[in-house]
């Protein structure tokens, strides 16, 4: 027989586990880089990495705490990761921007880290009245994308050298890319089904 100790120890670390899951939002699969690469100096490229599918936004049930919380109730995702490919810099004087130049209506954007540091949450891209702009650093960056309806998502950015206060840097050409996601609705509900499906399938092998 287990003692009241054991059995009240297990209880909290299993509260514990389950309250941290939740609390961690998911990247939603594998990371999808956006390699940007510079030619010639001036010229930039970016492109999404073809191998990687169209990231879904899922809803997990989840309930996320601080910053996070932005991400509660909605269908999000953060595969898509900006990524500097090869050794560059800006040129002098010159920092790097990312500007949404075009979205589809409803799609959200939040700022985001690495899977390490999950960024501030803050919104970004026109999210909530905010600059279609960004200053990048150059280092990975997976920004949080979120929606309330299901259906299809694009959006296009331009990535470019640009002043402090985002000016294009003349002489400079930016990149392009689009971004797809598809948000689909409630997965948490058929997860859980399944589960319940695989648990009965053992109970009758047994
Ligand atoms: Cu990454």
């Amino acid at each position: 027989m287990q003692s009241v100790s054991s059995v009240v120890s297990t209880l909290v670390l299993v509260t514990f586990a389950g309250s941290a899951l939740a609390q961690t939002p998911r990247m939603g699969g594998p990371m999808k880089h956006i390699m940007v690469t510079l030619t010639g100096g001036t010229s930039l490229e970016a492109m999404a990495d073809p191998s990687v599918p169209t990231p879904v936004m899922q809803n997990y049930g989840h309930t996320y705490t601080g910053n996070a919380s932005v991400l509660n109730g909605t269908m999000y995702n953060a595969q898509y990761g900006w990524m500097v490919e090869g050794f560059w810099a800006p040129p002098s004087g010159s920092l790097l921007w990312i500007e949404q130049f075009s979205a589809t209506p409803g799609l959200l954007a939040y700022s985001g880290g690495t899977m390490m540091n999950q960024g501030t949450f803050s919104p970004i891209f026109g999210t909530d009245g905010s600059s279609p702009r960004i200053q990048w650093s150059g280092t990975m960056l997976h920004n949080w994308y979120a929606a309330n309806t299901p259906g299809d998502y694009t959006a296009i950015y331009r990535v470019y050298f640009g002043d402090a206060n985002g000016v294009a840097t003349p002489g400079s050409t930016a990149g392009e890319v689009t971004l797809n996601w598809t948000a689909v609705p409630a997965p948490g509900a058929a997860a859980v089904l399944g589960l319940g499906g695989l648990l009965a399938a053992r109970r009758r092998r047994a």
